[in-house]
This record gives C-alpha cells, structure tokens and sequence, in this order.
C-alpha cells in the first residue's frame, strides 16, 4: 500500500463577499506548509473552498437581484482568482452546492439519524444568520449576538438535534490524550472549558430553506449549514466513494482556521461528528489569531478589510517591482510579522517597512552585491572552487534543518527568522572575506572559493524560500542562471548545487525599495538623551523586577544616529510590533551586521527622543561605559519571548 498522503484543509470560506487579507493569511499558510512538504518528497492533498448554503449566501443573492446558484458561481470564481493571484497551489476546491459533496452531506446525515446519535427534537433559542449559528438565551447580549453584536431572532421549532453532549467524555479523553490535537495551547484549554461548561447536543437543520441540502426523508427541514460544510472534508477524501482513497488520505493532518470557528465548531461538534461516524479523528487543529486593523478585527462587516491584490498592485506601482514579487512580498509578511496563533496589526506601512527592510536590504542587497563581483571578477560566470564544502555550508544546513522543523511546528515566523539569520551570515562573509582585497592580493582561488560559497548560499536561500515566495525564489533562480526544474533538496548535495561555468543573468533588483516619508514623532517623547546610572547597592524584591518587561528581540536594521558618533538607531521586531531603539553602540558595532542578531530589550521602557530618534526600548549590552557585548541567545526562540 502506498503511503499515506499529507492531507491539509483551510476553512471553506462564505462567498457572500470578496476574499481580504484574513481568508489569504489561512491559505497562504497552508500553502507554505503544502510546498514544503512537497519539496520534501510527500503526496500532499490540500484542499480548500467555498461554503455557499445557508441563509447568508441567499440572502446576499437576493439582495443581488440573482439566483443562489448564480451568485455562487460567480464568487466562486472570484474565490479561485484570489488564489491564484496569491500563488495558492491547492489540489481541490471544493463547493459545498457540488454534488458529490451534496450526496455525501445526506449519506452521513442518514447514517448518524438512523444510529440514533442525530434525533428529532424541538429547539427554542436564537439564531444569528450572520454567524449562521444557534445561541442560547444565555449567550445572547441585548438581543444581539455576542460574536458579531447583530440583533438575533427567536425562535421555537421542530429540529433535528446531534447528540454533541454524548461524545464530551470521549473528546476531553482524546484531547489530554493527544496534546498536539488543538494549538496552540491556549486554544486548547479554551476548548476544554468549553466542553467542561456543559456540551449541548448540537441543532442540525432549519426548516426547510429551498438553496439548502434537504434532510433525505423530510422535506420540512433542510441540513444546518456547519454540519454541511464541516463534512467537506470528508468529501475531499472520498469517504463513502472510495475505500481505497479514503485510506491513503484520512485523517488530515493539519487543519488550519482561525480562532473564531474552534470552540463551537472545529473542536467540537467536528471532533463529536468524526467519533460517531467511527473515523480517526484529525492529527492537528492549529488555530491562528486575527489580523486587526486597530482594535478591531478586519472583517467585511466592519468594513475594513484590505485585498490582496489590491494592495499587490499598489505595492508594485510604489515600488516597480513586478506584481508577482509584490503578491510574494505580501505573503511574507503575513508569515513573518506575528507568530502563528496570535494577532497581528495589519498596516500598509508595516507592509512596506518588511519589503524595505527584510526584502530589499537583507535580501536584495545580497544578491545585488555578488553578482557584480562575479561580473567583476569572474565575468557574470560562477567559478570553480578549490574544493566542494564552502565555510557557509555548515551553517546552511543547520538552517535548512531548523527551517524545515520549524515550518512542521506551524512556525513560520521562526522559519524565517532562521533563514534571515543565514542571509545575515552571508553578508557579513561578504564583509569579512573582503573579496576585493583578495582580488588586489591575487589571491584569484580563495577569491573562487568565497564568491561560489555566497552565489551557492544564494541559491540555497532561494530554495527555503520557495514555500514563502515561489515567484520570488524563481526570480532569484533565474539572476543566478540556476535551472528551475529538478530537485533543490538536500540543500548542499552536490547535484542541486550551482555549477560552476554557469553564466548569471543580473536583471532589475528585484525589490526596488519604496520611497516612504519619515514617521512623525511619538507625542510627549522628551529630547533627553538617557543618562548612566550607578550600580544599584539596594536589593530589590521579586514583584519590582517583574516591572520590567524583558522580551526577545531581532534585529531588523541599524544605522547611525546622524550627527553623533556612538548612537545607532536600531530596528527591533519585538514579536507583536517593530520599535526603533536608540543604543550607544555605534563604536564597537558595525550597523551592517547587525541585523539578525537577537537581543535582549527593555520593551516597557517611556519612550524618550534622543538626538531627533523616538527611542521606544532599551538594547541590553554588557559592559560599563563601553559597551564590550550584546546579550544574545543560546539558542533561538520567536520574537517577543519573555525573559525572566
Ligand atoms: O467561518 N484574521 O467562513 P468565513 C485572520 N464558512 N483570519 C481571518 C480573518 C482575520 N481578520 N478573517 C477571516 C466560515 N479569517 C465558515 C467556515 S469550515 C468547515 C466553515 C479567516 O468566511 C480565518 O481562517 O467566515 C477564519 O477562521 C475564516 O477566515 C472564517 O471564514
């Protein structure tokens, strides 16, 4: 038998409005993890789609003026272009209105009624059509709904119920049982309150609504619009249809959504569904926070949602970069700019600041740099080196290994983090092995070895970041004169690597940089320039140094504070936010290689402005007057990290 498939789904999305930047951040990263694993040699199934039943979508084609089918097929379209200009490679769209999904809802529906664990009861309550969700009297706050504040209606009818409260004991056994079931953990434990709180069995259809499934044998009633999609899952793979499918691709192994449909639904009712139908449960829930505009989430209710491709084409006219690489550059910051699991702001000129900083600097630059060496030294060809193994090696692999680990964790940040981490290393070589002084010492071998080690690096980056950046990686690839078929794993064999003798083919950067104006000045911020203390004689007790607010940082950029000699005003990514840090260090660091490093930051510090610099956090360096050394890590964690 062959093995078993990597199967990876996002929510299937309402599609009674456009896709924004929310539904992209989900499928993006299920397209991150599905190009890695495909990379690695896996059969990977990914699936994702369009949740058209339900009052919602009817309701949004009425007010259209066109049918439900209609509408549907329209959005659906738009649903399918949004993903492909994001570069989304899924193997299935699924639609719920398709009808072997149709046929699969009422097969199971049939199975579990005639089991006994669905039941026809009556329902009193309320119902949010928005959410397209039932709610208690409890849950409802004035009359509206508590998760997106509409007004809801009662109402009291003959329903089919599913027995969700019999399966609480199973699910709170399989949860502590498979700790890696729902994550992060916060969500888990939410989950398990949840169920703790008392599981009700679930209401399963509605009085019959003529653009929803029926329940087979009543046509009073059609089927509740999550239990319909929930099973898309199963339609993708072909339970009930074929046996031998459904083995290779059962159970999925990650699931991603975000962390408004967990509690009630993903973690519950789905998990309660699967264990009455006597299938093996899923290997991984992972739930991702919301992106904010403000303090609100972006959503199409709150009429603030931002479109990717807009955005893309608004990107690539700031910057003239090709509208592929913008698409790319988007895609990066959703992975890069907040751990996976908490929420992030969103803002275009944060966007901006990563394509500046990480894309066009760290990355740009790089390339940008080398293959004029090449030009000047070696004729635009990469040479042949002394020997096989380059000094980057070691560090790629170790790279490439943690890259790959942490993207499996759902890490993506950290994968980039890792990866930034070598582009640093590469530039500092370059500085270090000073390739024009080996050229003026004739020093032709050594100059060889150093500039295939960076042109190989280069190659080797483009190859972690075909995941994140597929169009970017190709046009990297393509600078280089690399082949873009065959195999790019492992990462240092022999066979991916770059041949000497090939001809390189510099083109435009690939990330021209975005003129932006200088930000104004925090409010209140002070002039003062920070003063040195005497070393504190006084102990202090336990609940003073929890006061001060220690994180993990990285550094994102440096540069000289102008008109003075020992201030650099430093970029930090702090996890949740980048701050600019003022730091007398500009003497014994070098801003250039800087950035990568990880530090220690006083992330509660007031904010003073030093020099014209609003500095918002304090860099911990040993060191008296002279700062001697940074306080780094020994080993990585994400941005943000407390230190206690
Ligand atoms: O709930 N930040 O569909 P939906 C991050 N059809 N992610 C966001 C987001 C934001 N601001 N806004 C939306 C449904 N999302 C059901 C799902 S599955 C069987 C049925 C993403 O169109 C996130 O993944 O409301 C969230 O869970 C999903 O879109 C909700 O999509």
């Amino acid at each position: 038998m062959s093995a078993k498939v990597f199967y990876v789904t996002t929510p299937i999305y309402y599609i009674n409005a456009s896709p924004h930047v929310g539904h992209g951040y989900t499928t993006v990263a299920a397209d991150v993890l599905c190009r890695q694993k495909r990379l690695s040699g896996r059969q990977v199934l990914f699936a994702t789609g369009t949740d058209e039943h339900g009052q919602k979508v009817a309701q949004a084609a009425r007010d259209k003026g066109t049918s439900p089918r209609e509408f549907s097929d329209a959005m659906a379209d738009d649903w399918r272009a949004m993903w492909d200009a994001l570069h989304i490679r899924y193997d299935r769209f699924i639609r719920t209105s398709e009808a072997d999904h149709e046929s699969l809802v009422q097969k199971v529906f049939e199975r579990l009624l005639k089991q006994d664990d669905i039941y026809l009861g009556t329902y009193e309550g309320f119902y949010c059509v928005h959410e397209e969700t039932y709610l208690t009297d409890a849950e409802v706050k004035d009359g509206n709904c508590p998760e997106c504040g509409r007004p809801v209606g009662r109402m009291a009818q003959d329903c089919y119920h599913f027995r969700t409260s019999k399966y609480a004991e199973p699910l709170l056994e399989h949860i502590e049982a498979h700790p890696e079931f729902i994550q992060p953990e916060t969500r888990r434990n939410e989950v398990v309150s949840f169920i703790r709180g008392g599981l009700r069995d679930a209401a399963v259809s509605r009085r019959a609504s003529p653009w929803d499934i029926p329940v087979p044998g009543d046509s009073a009633h059609t089927i509740y619009v999550w239990l319909d999609a929930l099973t898309n899952y199963l339609t993708v793979a072909s339970y009930l249809d074929d046996d031998a499918k459904f083995a290779r691709m059962w159970p999925p192994d990650v699931q991603l959504m975000g962390k408004d449909i967990i509690t009630r639904f993903h973690g519950t009712l789905w998990p309660a569904v699967l264990m009455a139908l006597g299938v093996p449960l899923p290997g991984k829930l992972f739930v991702h926070g919301f992106w904010q505009m403000g303090e609100e989430k972006m959503s199409k209710s709150r009429a603030n949602v931002v479109s990717p491709t807009e955005l893309a084409a608004e990107l690539s006219e700031r910057s003239g970069a090709k509208f592929d690489v913008a698409i790319d550059a988007i895609r990066y910051f959703l992975m890069r700019q907040v751990p996976f699991g908490a929420d992030g702001q969103f803002s275009t000129s944060a966007v901006v600041r990563r394509f500046n900083e990480d894309l066009a600097n760290d990355l740009g630059n790089l390339l940008n740099r080398t293959l004029p060496l090449l030009e000047r030294y070696f004729d635009g060809v990469v040479p042949t080196p002394p020997t096989r193994r380059t000094d980057l090696d070691a560090e790629l692999e170790r790279v490439a290994a943690a890259a790959d680990e942490a993207i499996d964790r759902i890490d993506f940040s950290g994968a980039l983090t890792q990866i930034w981490g070598l582009l640093a290393a590469a530039n500092k070589y370059i500085d270090q092995q000073a390739p024009w002084n080996l050229h003026k010492a004739g020093r032709e071998q050594e100059l060889a070895r150093v500039l295939y080690g960076v042109a190989d690096t280069i190659r080797a980056v483009a190859t972690l970041l075909e995941p994140f950046m597929p169009a970017v990686a190709g046009e990297i690839r393509s600078q280089l004169g690399a082949p873009s078929d065959g195999p790019l794993l492992p990462i240092t064999q022999p066979e991916v690597r770059l041949r000497p003798g090939t001809r390189t083919k510099r083109g435009k950067p690939i990330f021209p940089r975005i003129e932006t104006t200088a930000p104004a000045s925090v409010p209140g911020a002070t002039d003062d320039v920070p003063r040195e203390e005497p070393m504190a004689t006084e102990t202090i007790d336990i609940e003073q140094f929890a006061k001060v607010d220690l994180r993990v940082g990285e550094i994102i950029s440096a540069e000289r504070v102008e008109g003075t000699q020992n201030l650099l005003s430093v970029r930090v990514d702090i996890g949740a936010e980048e701050r600019t840090m003022v730091a007398g260090i500009a003497k014994q660091f070098d801003p250039a290689v800087l950035p990568g490093t990880k530090v220690v930051v006083v992330a509660n510090l007031k904010p003073a402005k030093i020099r014209g610099v609003v500095s918002q956090g304090m860099i911990l360096a040993a060191g008296d007057d002279i700062p001697l050394a940074l306080v780094t890590l020994d080993r990585d964690c994400p941005n943000g990290t407390r230190v206690r």
